[in-house]
């Protein structure tokens, strides 16, 4: 099995290649930090050949031209995770960064089209494949100061389903994820390197970790071959809602 993961440089993406490597599946590791792929690639040893592909989702001839780079023997991608994604930001809508909103629409949005565009034809070809795309519980809920960011998730969300429809004839599944509060550099990226702030994100209660997102993606790329996870919501136990979290 072969697995390309995009964002595998941290967070979600660096724990779902450590529990893909226990599977023995083959993995493309893509990220913008060669350092922090090859840091990746060192600790996941020889138990699986890797292969690492440094590019920003949000360019899409640097992803054309990278995924087009791949040995033949790379080619064949059986599952695609679409990671690679941040929030910037947490405003009030009119007082919004166009920077920031960029960097949402065209890392989250983009970002997930461009790297499934040079997958997908193959996949068809091979009439299989599996697609997993990381949304958010800000996908389903829209909350306060995060318009953009939601919206980028909610666009994903649609982007499953439209995926789903046009892919399944194909052979392909495709699973949405939308987890809660996990604690990663998520937060110290919207909020532009303040880590107190972003620490107090994660307080008070038993924050979701990579390794929990990861878990569930393997459950929805294992299940039988007749089984398609469409959509899985992970939140933490103290969570109830996007902006409803139990603290002690
Ligand atoms: C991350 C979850 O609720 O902080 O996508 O937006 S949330």
């Amino acid at each position: 099995m072969t697995a390309l993961i995009t964002g595998a440089s941290s967070g979600i993406g660096w724990a779902t290649a450590e529990a893909f490597a226990r599977l023995g599946y083959r993995l493309i590791l893509c990220g913008r930090r060669a350092d922090k792929l090859a840091e990746l690639t060192a600790s996941l040893g020889d138990q699986v050949e890797t292969y690492s592909l440094t590019f920003d989702v949000r360019d899409s001839q640097a992803v054309a031209a990278a995924i087009a780079s791949l040995p033949d023997a790379w080619q064949a991608i059986d599952i695609l995770v679409n990671n690679a994604g941040n929030a910037h930001g947490l405003s009030a809508i009119q007082d919004g960064d166009l920077a920031d909103w960029d960097a949402m629409i065209d890392g989250n949005v983009q970002g997930v089209l461009y790297v499934s565009k040079a997958v997908m034809p193959g996949m068809v070809a091979r009439q299989r494949g599996h697609i997993v795309n990381l949304s958010s519980i800000a996908g389903k809920q829209t909350y306060a100061n995060g318009a953009v960011y939601c919206a980028s998730k909610a666009a994903v969300e649609a982007l499953s389903t439209g995926m789903r429809l046009d892919l399944t004839q194909h052979g392909i599944k495709v699973t949405n994820i939308a987890p809660g509060a996990v604690e990663t550099d998520f937060s110290v990226v919207r909020f532009k390197g303040d880590t107190s702030r972003a620490s107090q994100v994660y307080a008070g209660f038993d924050p979701l970790q990579a390794a929990d997102i990861a878990d569930t993606i393997v459950y929805a790329v294992t299940a039988p071959a007749h089984v398609t996870i469409a959509d899985i919501t992970i939140l933490a136990a103290a969570q109830a809602a996007a902006t409803t979290i139990y603290r002690t």
